[in-house]
Formats: C-alpha cells, structure tokens, sequence
C-alpha cells in the first residue's frame, strides 16, 4: 500500500471508531443520588447522581437516549411536600446540554471513568422554593429515576438536607 493508502486507511478506522457507539454490555445495576443545599445571599441546591459502570458502556447509554428524572420533596410529619420547581431547570435530564445561563457541564449526562455523572446547580430566592416550611426548619430530599432506551430503570432516593431555606 502507498503512504497515502495507508494515511486514508488509518483517518477512516478513526472515523469508525469515533462514530460507532456500541450498546452497552452491561445492564446499569447501581445509581446513587446525593444533594446539598447551602444559603449564602441567596439558595444553592446541588444535586449529583451516578451510575457506576465503565466510560464505554456509560457513552452508549447516553449515546442511545438514556435520561434521568429528578424530583424533589419537602419532608413533614404528614404527607410529603412535592416541591414542583424544583429542580429549577425542569425535571429531564439526557446527553443534550441544557442552554446557557444554565452552568456548562451541569444538566447534562456525562461519560467518565466511573460511570455515568448527572450535576445539577440551581440558585434560589431565600425564603422561596426550598422554604417547604414557613418559619419552620426545611428538610428536603431528591429522587432520581434512570430510563435507558431499552425502558430498564433504576430509582434512588438522596439524603434529607435540612435548614432554614
Ligand atoms: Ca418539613
Ligand atoms: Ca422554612
């Protein structure tokens, strides 16, 4: 082969693998979902979710639609609050990043090493969203659900963050 064969062969072998997103070998088994709430002037509520599990499967699952749904509650001693704007980006989360002002890289699912990672980041008037209880210490806590493109879900609950919101 000449030089110029052998370069064209090697520029469309990189093609392909770039291109070429596998299914993922492995159902994802394991999601975990933490949240912190802290009140400076005004509310910062960050939630981070990940599904442990290699890059490459974690790139298909995204690749092929995967989403992940988030919701929030207020907890009380009767039934729980659902907090509706919360998250305040909306609830769905996919591999399309959500558009600006909304912080790069946060909303949207990312491929690493360990995994899959969902970071959200929503700031909040005081006294407003995450205020579940007026005058009362606020206790809150997040579910997330995964849905890969097969319809195979995962659901886990975070832990409660408690203040005055
Ligand atoms: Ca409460
Ligand atoms: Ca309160």
């Amino acid at each position: 082969m000449t030089r110029a064969g052998k370069a064209i062969g090697a520029s469309l072998a990189m093609i392909v693998s770039l291109g070429f997103v596998s299914t993922p070998a492995h159902a994802a088994s394991q999601m975990t979902i933490t949240h912190s709430i802290t009140v400076t002037g005004y509310v910062r509520h960050q939630i981070d979710v990940h599904l442990p599990m290699n890059k490459e499967d974690a790139a298909g699952y995204i690749y092929w639609g995967a989403k992940i749904e988030l919701e929030c509650w207020g907890e009380d001693v009767g039934p729980d609050q659902y907090l509706y704007d919360v998250p305040g980006i909306g609830q769905t989360f996919t591999g399309t990043p959500k558009r600006a002002p909304y912080p790069p890289g946060h909303g949207v699912l990312q491929a690493t090493e360990d995994g899959v990672h969902l970071t959200t980041l929503d700031l909040y008037p005081k006294g407003e969203d995450l205020n579940e209880d007026y005058g009362l210490q606020d206790e809150i806590y997040c579910k997330a659900k995964w849905i890969d493109a097969d319809g195979g879900t995962l659901n886990a609950k975070s832990n409660v963050a408690s203040g005055y919101f």
